[in-house]
């Protein structure tokens, strides 16, 4: 079930997984090779090029998208395997200096995004940044080097400041997958983004309803940015605090966790199947520093039964969190709120 990252959700279907193209190119290797005191067996790696458009989007937000017009916050999640290397053609449709700067693969200077290496798009720009990863690499004494594998992330480093302060209050950022050959590919993706006192740039109740059924694997890649500390907390899920949030086997001593500290520039990610061990429901996601989910920090992760149907109580949840009334009259009005506000359900893509 987990050969494809295709998400069904078609909702979701909106942001296109750079994996699935991959796995159309016959990427799906099975687990590296390490031998002592030798190098990692290198995986031939191929080259992607993608064109990201930075887009201005209402509410004097700004966004990356895959497509022109298809800008979303946060952007497109990028994936590569170890070895791959992501060229990206960054057209910049806006009035004002932008770039985009990864974390965590290998670039060169004149890709690092950064106005203090001369690195960014001048308004109307189109400009390449060159992205390689690597596979882990064995040296003598038994010490491995970490190789790129992680759940990583990108964002604007132009705008505003020379920090790209500006660029990513406005929206300006996503998340960066780089998979290790043989790692579980899920069955959806979900990006949160945790940015001052916003979540993907929204607030409760207008934050995104993530859905899932029964026992699909859900790919959480969570995100900090802006200028306050954070804690990510997920209801009724838990998972192990290594890199891909499952154990390796019943001796591993990763510690299992459903809170885990979320600050700026920093980022994780996890697996989970959802509804496991707890069954369907509504189940929040939210900060937990209580001053920040107070004020909005907070969203809903609706597990739906297996076949895609609400499971009991889930609606009244919604409505409660939205602060509906369940009457028809309140409902209709509701309706028209909603139609005036089209990320109220916006899911991953919004
Ligand atoms: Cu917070």
């Amino acid at each position: 079930m987990n050969d494809n990252v295709v998400n069904r959700d078609g909702e979701r279907l909106r942001r296109r997984s750079l994996l699935a193209a991959a796995g159309v190119l016959g990427l799906t290797g099975g687990a590296v090779a390490v031998t002592r005191g030798e190098p990692a067996r290198a995986a031939a790696g191929v080259t992607k090029k993608i064109t990201i458009y930075a887009e201005a989007l209402p509410g004097n937000l700004i966004g990356y998208g895959l497509t022109r017009g298809g800008a979303t916050i946060p952007g497109p999640i990028l994936e590569m395997y170890e070895g791959d290397t992501l060229e990206i053609t960054l057209v910049n449709t806006t009035t004002q200096r932008l770039s985009i700067h990864p974390h965590g693969v290998d670039y060169s200077v004149d890709s690092d995004g950064s106005p203090f290496n001369a690195s960014f798009n001048e308004p109307g720009q189109t400009r390449t940044y060159t992205w390689r990863s690597h596979e882990m690499t064995t040296v003598a004494g038994r010490r491995f080097m970490p190789g790129s594998a992680g759940y990583w992330h990108y964002h604007d480093h132009a705008l505003g400041t020379d920090h790209g302060t500006g660029g990513l209050a406005r929206g300006l950022y996503g998340a960066l997958i780089v998979r290790r050959r043989g790692d579980i590919l899920p069955d959806k993706q979900i990006t949160v983004v945790f940015n001052d006192m916003l979540i993907n740039n929204k607030s409760a109740p207008n934050t995104p309803m993530f859905e899932a059924n029964l026992g699909e694997r859900v790919e959480w890649i969570a995100i900090g940015h802006g200028s306050l500390f954070h804690t990510f907390h997920l209801h009724a899920h838990r998972w192990a605090d290594n890199r891909t949030g499952m154990l390796e086997g019943p001796a591993d001593p990763s510690q299992v966790v459903d809170n885990k500290d979320l600050n700026p520039g920093s980022s994780f990610g996890f697996q989970v199947l959802a509804g496991e061990a707890v069954g369907p429901g509504a189940w929040m996601y939210h900060c937990h520093v209580q001053m920040h989910s107070d004020t909005g920090m907070a969203g809903i992760f609706l597990v739906r039964n297996a076949d895609g149907t609400m499971p009991p109580g889930a609606q009244e949840a919604i409505d409660r969190f939205q602060g509906h009334q369940h009457t028809a009259a309140a409902t209709a009005a509701t309706t028209a709120t909603e139609s005036a506000q089209p990320h109220v359900h916006g899911g991953t893509g919004s």
